[in-house]
């Protein structure tokens, strides 16, 4: 390289540049802008009034009330100043902001406030584990406690004397910038505490292991409680136990031969949240894969998802996840419109029946958003037919829609694995084939020049049938500097003893779809410039050659949730 071109490089780095999982643009951070047009806003997803939100932070349940704590840049809509930002609910759905819970204010954390969790300790005391950058941009994990514990709302938090409680050393050899996001602590039958925190050796992703008798002194395990080979740093590990059989949660620190162990990772390489069901080997402290799985296959969302944390919510008995859904849109009309990124609504998760893969489902409280109930009856769907589904808000709307397959043998031999997600974009909406595609067809413009398509197809592969679930933005929006990947997956569904569902939660720039009933679930996001406001229609639609049954189709308008 000439010294010309290394000048240049640096300052390309200056400028543009990359932390973790967020691209850093430098002259943009502190850029505060937003037009007053702003058809993508979302109406009950949370999001704050502006600038940049990422990863969800250290969920808890308090007194009653939920608390949710988010990465945020209280300057602008591009990543960095980062600091935990804090809002509080009652249901889940309508969020009351508070003031920032913690800011960068102490040499451990002056270059920044990144990914953490909260622990519940003896005697209903939070404690926030999070990573501090510190002057030497040096990743290491800080504690901060509640400086009132009357106060229900959590308002002010105290950082310990003590941080960095968890720091790189040249006698540990931990990576000092891939150290980050510490996970909710959980408490061994010995009285010691036990948390991860993400971390990569080389291309081997790790969660290394601390144990602490008092929350404070942290000592680093020998052994890291799992780690793969290949998959880059693992980003805001989550470890919980879920019960073998049945829906609700369980407090993170349950063990037993009732319960599997859920270890989440979120993979900067991939830029996905992948999960792996096992065990939790309390003589070894260590997470054993079922059926010794080498590596991440299964995912929580195989659409634009990251970041996730769950939380048990000890009121209503669930294990709540809560995850960061960034913008498909380009930079430059994210500073027009002067905020980046979402949450998902927040989702109940527990352990399928099949033991082989978790089920997520919208929590409830979602629901009271419902308004002007749509109910179509039971009806054949057929080949190459579209069915408006009017007297919703279409921009803001929740669809559930079942469907019932007759013509097995009408369905399309795949003779080898594909990847589905390759699939679905082979085989968009528009390619009719046997069974399928089938499905619904959200922010449609009249015309149809713009809508995103949600469909199943099925194919026959040996002797059994596959389901395919597709989300796709191809046709999303006129404007095509969006990324417009289509995701796909396969749902694991009997179709000979079980109908296939989809429900569909649409809001302005998101749609969020749960197939096979939670089986298999994706969340894209999408910018149309036409099927914006009272523009956008919402149809059931069959494009394949064969008829499919619509056994059931319910919905609604969603009222506007009190979120900013
Ligand atoms: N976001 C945080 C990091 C984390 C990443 C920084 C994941 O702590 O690893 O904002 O999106």
């Amino acid at each position: 390289m000439s010294i010309s071109s290394i000048w240049l490089f640096t300052l390309f780095c200056v400028i543009y540049g990359s932390v973790a999982e967020h691209h850093v643009y430098r002259n943009l951070q502190s850029v505060s802008s937003g037009s007053t047009n702003q058809p993508y806003r979302t109406a009950y997803h949370f999001q704050p009034p502006k600038n940049w939100i990422n990863d969800p932070n250290g969920p808890l349940r308090y007194r009653g009330l939920y608390h949710l704590f988010y990465q945020y840049n209280p300057k602008g809509a591009v990543w960095g100043n980062i600091v935990w930002a804090h809002s509080v609910s009652k249901d889940l759905v309508n969020w009351t902001p508070l003031d920032p819970a913690i800011f960068p204010s102490q040499p451990s954390d002056i270059n920044g406030c990144w990914s953490g969790s909260t622990t519940l300790l003896p005697g209903n005391k939070p404690a926030i584990l999070y990573t501090g950058i510190d002057p030497q941009n040096q990743q290491v994990q800080n504690l901060a406690q509640p400086k009132n514990l009357s106060d229900p709302f959590l308002r002010e938090w105290v950082k310990s004397p003590k941080n960095p409680l968890m720091a790189p050393t040249s006698a540990n050899k931990i990576n000092s910038s891939s150290f980050r996001d510490p996970t909710t602590a959980w408490l061994g039958k010995d009285g010691h505490w036990r948390v991860l925190v993400g971390s990569k050796r080389r291309t081997r992703g790790l969660a290394i292991l601390y144990r602490s008798k008092d929350f404070v002194n942290w000592v680093q395990a020998k052994h890291p409680l799992h780690s793969t080979l290949g998959s880059g740093i693992w980003e805001c590990p989550d470890f919980f136990p879920v019960l073998n059989k049945g829906t609700l949660g369980l407090d993170t620190s349950v063990i037993g031969n009732y319960v599997s162990h859920v270890l989440k990772v979120s993979l900067d390489d991939k830029k996905h949240d992948y999960y792996m069901i096992g065990s939790y080997n309390v003589a070894k402290d260590a997470f054993i894969p079922d059926n010794g799985a080498k590596e991440f296959v299964l995912r929580y969302d195989y659409g634009k998802y990251y970041a996730s944390k769950t939380f048990f919510d000890d009121g209503k008995k669930r294990r709540i996840l809560l995850g960061w859904v960034n913008e498909s849109s380009s930079v430059a009309d994210d500073i027009k419109k002067g905020w980046s990124g979402i949450h998902t609504i927040p989702r109940t998760i527990w352990l399928h029946e099949s033991g082989k893969q978790l089920v997520q489902w919208p929590v409830v409280e979602v629901e009271k958003l419902r308004a002007n109930p749509v109910n179509l009856p039971p009806q054949v769907l057929k080949g190459g037919q579209l069915l408006q589904i009017n007297g919703v808000t279409a921009t803001q709307a929740d669809v559930e829609i079942s469907f019932q397959v007759n013509n097995l043998r009408e369905a399309e031999v795949l003779d080898y694995w594909t990847d589905p997600q390759i699939l679905c974009s082979k085989k968009g909406s528009a390619v009719k084939v046997g069974l399928g595609p089938f499905g619904l067809l959200v922010f449609a413009s009249k015309g149809l020049h713009e809508y995103t398509s949600v469909f199943f197809r099925i194919f026959k592969q040996q002797n059994k049938n596959l389901v395919l679930l597709c989300s796709d933005q191809s046709s999303s929006s006129l404007n095509k500097d969006n990324d417009l990947t289509t995701y796909g997956t396969f749902v694991d569904v009997d179709l000979l003893h079980e109908k296939l569902s989809l429900r569909t939660l649409i809001d302005h720039s998101v749609v969020e779809s749960f197939g096979g009933e939670g089986r298999a679930v994706i969340t894209a996001r999408v910018y149309p410039t036409l099927a914006i406001n009272d523009k956008a229609q919402i149809y059931a639609f069959n494009n394949g050659t064969t008829d499919v049954k619509i056994t059931s189709l319910s919905a609604w308008s969603m009222k506007k949730a009190q979120i900013s």
